[in-house]
């Protein structure tokens, strides 16, 4: 049986970030817990761009454009939604996932969805860099694999 599975080795990648300012501490953790990872596993410094956008909204287009310009392999978004007393989080969380989702269907470029969706600040801390994790860390490790899978499974079986 023919497996594919996308290898953790970023030496050679190029990866945009795309962070919403909006709840900026959070974005900043997760940002730069996105940069770590992409560090760690071999990405240059020049081949890593953060690009700032206002809020979790405007990421699509962003990451759209971005994925689409040909000089990335991957694209993280990065961003915060706190639910608050309005429908503004429902509208607000649920256009960042489907236009992130879309950027990279659209342009056949791996986008990840580092953006948290939580019930309050506390919970968005934990998952910043907090006891639950880096999730900016962990749209990075999941941009590094989609790139290589996609590489990957491009090829004709005999050049994998
Ligand atoms: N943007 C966020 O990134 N997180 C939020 O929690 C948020 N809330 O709660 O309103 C938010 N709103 C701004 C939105 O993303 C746009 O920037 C704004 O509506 C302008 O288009």
């Amino acid at each position: 049986m023919q497996v594919n599975e996308g290898s953790l080795e970023a030496r050679g990648l190029r990866v945009a970030i795309v962070a919403a300012r909006f709840n900026e501490t959070v974005s900043r953790s997760l940002a730069a817990g996105a940069v770590d990872a992409l560090r760690r596993h071999g990405v240059a410094e020049g081949s890593m761009s953060l690009t700032w956008v206002p809020g979790a909204f405007e990421l699509p287009l962003a990451c759209k454009t971005l994925a689409a310009a040909g000089e990335v392999d991957a694209v993280i978004a990065i961003g915060c939604v706190v639910r608050g007393k309005t429908a503004h989080f429902e509208y607000v969380a649920g256009a960042a996932a489907t236009g992130i989702s879309a950027a990279g269907l659209d342009t056949g470029v791996p986008v990840t969805f580092g953006v948290l969706t939580t019930e309050n600040p506390a919970q968005a801390a934990d998952r910043a860099g907090g006891k639950a994790g880096n999730k900016g860390a962990e749209a990075a490790l999941a941009a590094i694999e989609m790139a290589n899978l996609l590489r990957s499974v491009a090829k004709p079986r005999d050049e994998r």
